[in-house]
């Protein structure tokens, strides 16, 4: 096989690798085997882009999602047959719960072989099914002729809004099959949806009436940052999800951020007469599970469904945020008449809702508050895993400089920040990315740490390290009788285990050590961690117990 290959270098193959390089594609993720490597044999020679040569399929679909969210740009993913298209799916669900633009290339055996029970190596069972329910869309190529037409409408559904990380196929053989790259290329394109004038007229009459409009901005309002920002200029009060955190200025006065569930955010809906939803689902999580009270709302939103299912919406507007919140602006005055105290109310619910979270976090306030100054005005990618540091004060308390540089797992699994890091650091360059993880979810992506080392990866891990699933303990002693079942957590020496892959390691037992520490890790070149040791440090002032797990649960979780 491979000395017939290496005699005829113009294969699909070869046309897939130039297309991507021709498209702008400089960086693609993944793991090498047999089903895949004339792909990666001939991006490698051809040179033109950087394979980062992950430890799993995990997590070079977590980098790939991650470098996607902090570019703006497509992320790549290239894993294999079977298993190894498998071992993706977990995070591809991430990308498909987040709507990453990402292409997932994974291959199959011989044509001939396909679904012919046929046993071949790695030949699995219901590939293609298993890709089309983790994907926005799955494209398969049969045959030569078709590659770069699939390829190209593969890209052009990942990057369409509502976008969406898309798989595609490959078979072996047509991997090795001739083909000759054409003159001319057609670049993928994003899909228009078409916006309804008349629903937008409506709407500007609506916001015209009302004395305190809000927005609640979630992750798919992200490109539409300048419309929301002079949106919120004309008057408007701004709360967000917390993917659609920085979509405006987390510094601006009339911007309540993520502290979108607090008894002081309550009081600001109470009073608003008009709340209009951009690329958000108000999931359960940021709503005390669809019980907190909101103004009547009017819904934006680029999938085609009422994205809102748990509200009801006065009206329902399909688009994408950037296009319809243009047409807004245009049909609004310049200055519009809304009440004079709304933003002075904000900008105080703002103020005591991080005094009051504060309070809670005891000792790791100070942590809070040095990661708070670095990440905003650094402007550093802020990546962060399913653990108890972010979930009270890394999703709202520390700023995020820009929308893009915010990267969490939107779907609640631990262990993907490890290699979310990765893929933001890759995508920043300028800037290194700090990502907060915890000790339980680092288990689940540790061996992609040695791929932060081997690419030098511009990153700064901050390990919040309680020897525990800490939250699972938390809600097992709320809920549980302290019945603290399988949440005990045996993890490496992270010292020794640090030195072994040579990634530079500090650690810190006194809260007042952390600020030198992250500075430091920060002015070094390449990857480096931070670990603090929470069993020296102790407990947090208030214990917290978990988002609201049930219907029955509405507690307040910031
Ligand atoms: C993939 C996945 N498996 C299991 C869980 C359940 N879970 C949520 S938080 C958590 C503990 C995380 O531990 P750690 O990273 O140490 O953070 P801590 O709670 O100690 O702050 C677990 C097991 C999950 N959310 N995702």
């Amino acid at each position: 096989m491979s000395s017939t290959y290496l005699s005829k270098l113009e294969t699909v193959s070869d046309a897939i690798a130039k297309y991507m390089a021709d498209i702008g594609i400089s960086v693609i993720f993944g793991v090498i085997s047999i089903h895949n490597m004339p792909i990666l044999d001939a991006i490698a020679r051809q040179n033109k882009i950087r394979f980062v040569p992950t430890r799993g399929e995990a997590g070079a679909i977590n980098m790939a999602d991650s470098y996607s969210r902090v570019s703006g740009n497509l992320g790549v993913c290239i894993t294999s047959t079977g298993t190894a298209a498998g071992n993706a799916a977990g995070s591809q669900l991430e990308a498909l719960t987040a709507g990453s633009k990402v292409l997932h290339i994974t291959t199959q055996i011989d044509t001939e072989l396909l679904d012919c029970n046929s046993s071949a190596i790695h030949s699995v069972p219901n590939q293609p099914d298993m890709l089309k329910s983790i994907s926005k869309a799955y494209f398969f190529i049969k045959s030569a002729k078709q590659t770069l037409e699939t390829i190209s409408a593969a890209i052009s559904s990942a990057i369409s809004p509502p976008a969406g990380p898309v798989s595609l196929e490959i078979p072996i053989d047509v991997q090795l099959s001739q083909l000759s790259y054409p003159k001319s290329i057609e670049r993928p394109k994003p899909n228009r949806i078409l916006i309804s004038e008349e629903s937008i007229e409506e709407l500007a009459e609506l916001v015209k009436k009302s004395k305190r409009p809000m927005l609640w901005l979630g992750g798919g309002s992200r490109s539409a940052s300048v419309e929301a920002t002079e949106l919120i200029n004309r008057g408007f009060g701004v709360v967000t999800s917390t993917n659609g955190r920085a979509t405006v200025d987390e510094s601006h006065r009339a911007n309540l951020g993520a502290f979108n569930m607090t008894q002081a955010a309550s009081l600001i809906y109470s009073k608003s007469d008009l709340m209009i939803v951009v690329g958000s689902k108000l999931r359960g999580n940021e709503t005390l599970n669809y019980k907190m009270k909101l103004p009547p709302l009017v819904q934006i939103d680029a999938h085609d469904f009422r994205g809102v299912r748990n509200y009801k919406t006065q009206k329902f507007i399909h688009g994408d945020a950037k296009e319809a919140l243009q047409k807004l602006l245009e049909l609004l005055p310049e200055k519009l008449n809304f009440d004079k105290e709304f933003h002075d109310d904000i900008e105080k619910a703002r103020m005591l809702s991080e005094s009051q979270l504060l309070e809670k976090l005891g000792p790791y306030s100070s942590i809070a508050n040095t990661l708070k100054d670095i990440v905003y005005s650094g402007s550093h990618p802020w990546v962060r895993d399913v653990t108890i540091a972010n979930s009270t004060f890394g999703n709202r308390y520390v700023k995020i400089a820009k929308a893009f540089l915010g990267v969490h797992a939107l779907g609640g699994g631990i262990g993907q920040g490890i290699s979310m890091g990765i893929g933001a650091a890759i995508a920043s360059e300028k800037t290194k990315a700090i990502v907060l993880i915890g000790d339980g979810g680092a288990m689940l992506g540790l061996a992609e740490m040695i791929t932060a080392v081997s690419e030098n990866a511009p990153l700064v891990y901050v390990l919040m390290n309680d020897q525990a699933y800490g939250v699972i303990e938390n809600i097992q002693d709320a809920q549980y009788d302290s019945r603290r079942h399988y949440s005990k957590l045996d993890v490496p020496d992270f010292s020794i285990f640090c030195q072994s892959i040579k990634l530079p390691h500090q650690i810190v037992k006194d809260v007042n050590d952390f600020q030198s520490s992250i500075e430091r890790a920060l002015k070094a070149k390449g990857p480096q961690i931070v670990e603090v040791d929470m069993c020296s440090i102790g407990p947090y002032a208030e214990t917290f117990s978990g988002p609201p797990a049930g219907s029955a649960n509405t507690k307040e979780v910031a």
